[in-house]
């Protein structure tokens, strides 16, 4: 807690989490303005303020209690809990279903490697060592780890390493370098952590109220409300075209006895295709509409 009794969270100042972060937090209804010197946000409504900061730097200020919470990516959060095993002094909450990306392994296309084991006394490049150390070793192959903070892509090209264990999202940079990727290490996305230092009452409160919040904003994305007029002989078919409905509201329509109003939260992608579905299957009257927040 700070001296302030302000939450600090900790965010991202610029790169790929930077705005999506924002952007949840104010989804999760705090307003805030950025401060002049642009390192910090103060929330107008809320007793909270962002930090923002160098993605890297947030496992630690968690873990010494500089912040109280923050977004980063899975992979640094794990990877800072494997250099600090007596140290676990923060707790991942909640993944955040964006900045999906995955730690791999790859390595030059022309070289004769098709399994991990082909890898055993190979020279490993990667700013991840926790995270690779760990998944040789489970699966028995010795390697030598060459540790390095940026341009891993270019260490077999540089003569540095056999292979490098990088994050990939899309597969374009590892493409662009020669390299052929082999194996995921390990699945990450941005995630939502807590420090496990001691909080104030009423600070811990409002963290357990935005990660109610989140999970109000995460449950919606990708959601829509479906409304639709349809005969109630089509019912069951229109029923099973809804994507994701669970138990769709079925109203009556004043002075149509044949004929019934569905409404429903679809939680998959509602496509052009399943509106001509379901018009194929005697639906009239579709709307489509965003759901902004949904509490269970
Ligand atoms: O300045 P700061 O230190 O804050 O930012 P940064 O440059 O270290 O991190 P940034 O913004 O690049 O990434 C922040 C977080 O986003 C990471 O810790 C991951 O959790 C997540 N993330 C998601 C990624 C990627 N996707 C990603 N593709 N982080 C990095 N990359 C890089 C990867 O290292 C490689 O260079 O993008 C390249 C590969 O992308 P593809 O699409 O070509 O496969
Ligand atoms: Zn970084």
């Amino acid at each position: 807690m700070t001296s302030t009794g302000r939450l600090r969270i900790a965010v991202q100042k610029s790169g790929r989490l930077a705005e999506l972060s924002l952007a949840l937090i104010r989804r999760c209804g705090l307003r805030f303005a950025r401060d002049q010197d642009h390192l910090a946000c103060s929330g107008e409504n809320l007793p909270v303020d962002l930090i923002l900061v160098r993605d890297d730097d947030i496992p630690a200020l968690l873990a010494d209690g500089t912040c109280d919470a923050g977004i980063a990516g899975l992979n640094l959060f794990e990877e800072h809990r494997l250099a600090n095993p007596d140290g676990a002094t923060f707790d991942v909450c909640r993944p955040l279903d964006f900045g999906v990306c995955r730690l791999a392994v790859a390595v030059p296309e022309d070289a004769a490697v098709e399994s991990l084991h082909r890898l055993n006394g190979c020279r490993v490049a990667t700013s991840y060592p926790g995270l690779t150390r760990r998944y040789f070793e489970r699966h028995g192959i010795e390697i030598a780890i060459v540790t390095m903070s940026g341009a891993v892509e270019l260490a077999p090209r540089l003569g540095k390493a056999d292979a490098v264990c990088d994050l990939v999202s899309t597969g374009v940079t590892l493409k662009a370098h020669g390299l052929r990727e082999l194996e995921t290490v390990f699945a990450s996305q941005a995630a939502f952590a807590v420090t496990r230092r001691e909080l104030a009452t009423g600070q811990r409160e409002l963290i357990e109220k935005l990660a109610r919040r989140m999970d109000g904003v995460l449950r919606v994305n990708g959601s829509k409300y479906i409304m639709l007029h349809a005969p109630r002989s089509a019912l069951a078919s229109i029923r099973r075209l809804l994507p994701g409905a669970e138990s769709p509201t079925v109203l009556p329509l004043d002075g149509e006895s044949g004929r019934v109003a569905v409404h429903a939260v679809c939680s998959e992608s509602v496509f052009w295709e399943t509106l001509e579905n379901l018009k194929g299957a005697g639906a009239s009257a579709l709307l489509v509409l965003p759901i902004e927040k949904m509490l269970p």
